[in-house]
């Protein structure tokens, strides 16, 4: 049975730095390559069935599906958008890297480092802006980057960063309601040469942005009210970062 899940298991060790006898370490594969694979198999006739679009900016779309649970909004939320100016490495590195969160993401109120598990994971406590007159929420998740290759059976050249609910006794769930996520970014890179055969510049490069999130508020909040926030919240958030991204890298040399 083991040896069956290993060999279904996308080069694992090409792809994560945490040591194979980590317990989270199938968890994180697993749900990494299930993102990938949703990406990669998803139809557009499917998508357009499942899911309804509530933001359409052209170069931001904001999609999302009606779903509750013993009446609490649960509500699968997907976004694409498309960038100019930035690889897909650089909007999933700043998007992982923690330090700045504060700057672009305007609904949290603080974060924390809980544990770093390997240089590319780590566990992460976020409090999350208090909404009157709903209770205050926090988050646990690990936190994981990670590059595909586009020779690996995963699909094309990619960028992912995923954010999954987890539990950590250093992270108890007891000063807040706890809310569950299962997020991902996923971003392609496009270039398009210069036709002059010059150095490629950040005005060749566009990149492809898929952000998807399953988010559970962990406890009961008046549904019209989040699904207000959600649908200002979410484009606010992709524009801001996106933004961030931008103004961050602009004068640096171009992280393919
Ligand atoms: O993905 C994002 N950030 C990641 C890194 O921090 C991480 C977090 C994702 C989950 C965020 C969802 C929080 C939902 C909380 C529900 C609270 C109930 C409030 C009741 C309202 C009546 O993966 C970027 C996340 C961008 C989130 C945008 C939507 C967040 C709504 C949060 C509500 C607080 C609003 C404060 C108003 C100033």
């Amino acid at each position: 049975e083991k040896k069956k899940k290993e060999l279904s298991l996308p080069k694992p060790q090409q792809v994560i730095s945490l040591s194979p006898n980590h317990p989270l370490y199938d968890e994180i594969n697993e749900v990494t390559s299930a993102h990938m694979r949703r990406l990669l198999t998803s139809s557009q006739e499917e998508e357009d069935i499942l899911w309804t679009c509530i933001t359409d900016q052209g170069d931001l779309k904001v999609f999302t599906r009606k779903l509750e649970e013993n009446g609490i909004v649960i509500d699968p939320l997907k976004a694409v958008a498309t960038v100019r100016g930035i690889t897909g490495h650089e909007v999933c590195y700043y998007f992982w890297e923690f330090e700045n969160r504060l700057e672009w993401e305007a609904t949290l109120e603080s974060t924390r480092i809980v544990e770093w598990l390997s240089d590319d994971t780590f566990i992460n406590n976020n409090v999350i802006k208090r909404v009157w007159p709903a209770s205050q929420r926090d988050a646990c998740f690990w936190s994981h980057i990670r590059h595909i290759t586009a020779n690996s059976d995963e699909g094309p050249d990619s960028w992912i960063v995923v954010n999954y609910s987890t539990d950590h006794s250093n992270c108890p769930a007891n000063k807040y309601v706890r809310i569950t996520m299962n997020v991902a970014m996923i971003c392609q890179t496009i270039i398009e040469p210069p036709a002059n055969g010059g150095e490629i510049s950040r005005d060749n490069i566009t990149v492809k942005i898929t952000y998807t999130a399953d988010v559970n508020p962990g406890g009961w909040a008046p549904a019209s009210a989040l699904r207000t926030v959600y649908k200002r919240e979410y484009p606010r958030f992709l524009r801001r970062f996106t933004q961030y991204v931008i103004d961050k890298t602009k004068d640096k040399p171009i992280l393919f």
